[in-house]
């Protein structure tokens, strides 16, 4: 598959890398954008050779947006039937581990993606805000669902509410990010965090992620079912004998994905 505003490459055994690629735009996420990354999400979905998914710009921007001049071409009808929303939901219900490795801008829609990542490492010049107020909207991808889930009602409303930017240590502080690294050290770390991950059982890391999810989802006691019916689904998988065999063989496991 062929892209015009990502870079999808194989950094590492079972990585796959996207690089979002319109720097003259710091990022900006336009409905082809988002377009692609979930058909590369898509792809990485479907290749069992794909353990781990990290997303990442560039040095100046993981991204600073929605594309506000496509956005503002487009009235009440437009922004319904922009296909946006589809492209998000795409981009949420990828099964696999996604990692988010952000420098610079992290604003708007960008910091909605960098949401609808499961972890992200940051770079000391990560910069991350939900600016929409000042435009005189509000985070419309997710932003003020997933952001008051990630670091508590008081901090959302602040940064929601005012637009205000924020550093990448106290966004680490806040709960947002996971690790904050040097600045060059952001896509390194997020590789070398990516092929820890991608080198566990497939269909656990499946299960874990979504099991995890649905804490955001249900009540305590409807999480704690879903748990231990994924636990229960796994523990009919080879590759939980595998990785049983493997621990009491004094070995490293083989995970097969089955
Ligand atoms: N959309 C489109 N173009 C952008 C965006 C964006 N989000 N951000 C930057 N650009 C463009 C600039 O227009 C500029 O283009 P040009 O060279 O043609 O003038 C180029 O990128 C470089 O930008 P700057 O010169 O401003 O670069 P700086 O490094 O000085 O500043 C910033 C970078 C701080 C990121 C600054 O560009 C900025 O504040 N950008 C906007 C951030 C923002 O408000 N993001 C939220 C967008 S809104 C959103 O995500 C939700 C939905 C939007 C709906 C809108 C309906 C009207």
């Amino acid at each position: 598959m062929t892209y015009d505003d990502i870079d999808v490459t194989r950094p590492a055994e079972r990585v796959c890398h996207i690089r979002i690629n319109r720097p003259e735009v710091r990022n900006a996420l336009r409905t082809q954008t988002l377009t692609e990354i979930a058909d590369a999400l898509a792809v990485a979905a479907a290749d069992e050779t794909v353990g781990a998914v990290v997303i990442s710009g560039d040095s100046k921007a993981f991204a600073a947006g929605a594309d506000i001049r496509e956005m503002a071409s487009l009235g009440a009808v437009g922004v319904w039937r922009s296909g946006r929303p589809a492209q998000w939901q795409r981009i949420a219900d990828f099964e696999k581990p996604l990692i988010g490795a952000v420098n610079g801008y992290c604003l708007g829609g960008g910091c909605e993606l960098a949401l609808a990542c499961d972890l992200l490492i940051a770079g000391e010049d990560a910069v991350f805000g939900q600016p929409e107020i000042k435009l005189g909207i509000l985070p419309g991808a997710g932003g003020t669902q997933r952001l008051i889930r990630a670091v508590g009602k008081a901090f959302a409303m602040q940064m929601v509410l005012s637009g205000m930017r924020v550093d990448a240590a106290t966004a680490e502080r806040r709960g947002l990010v996971a690790e904050t690294v040097p600045a060059d050290k952001a896509l390194p770390r997020a590789l070398e965090v990516a092929a820890d991950i991608a080198g566990n059982a497939p269909l656990a890391l499946a299960a874990a992620k979504k099991a995890l999810n649905q804490a955001f989802e249900t009540p305590l006691s409807a999480g704690l079912d879903f748990e231990r019916q994924c636990l229960a689904l796994l523990s009919a998988s080879e590759d939980r004998n595998e990785g049983i065999a493997a621990f009491l063989e004094k070995r490293k496991p083989v995970f097969r994905g089955r």
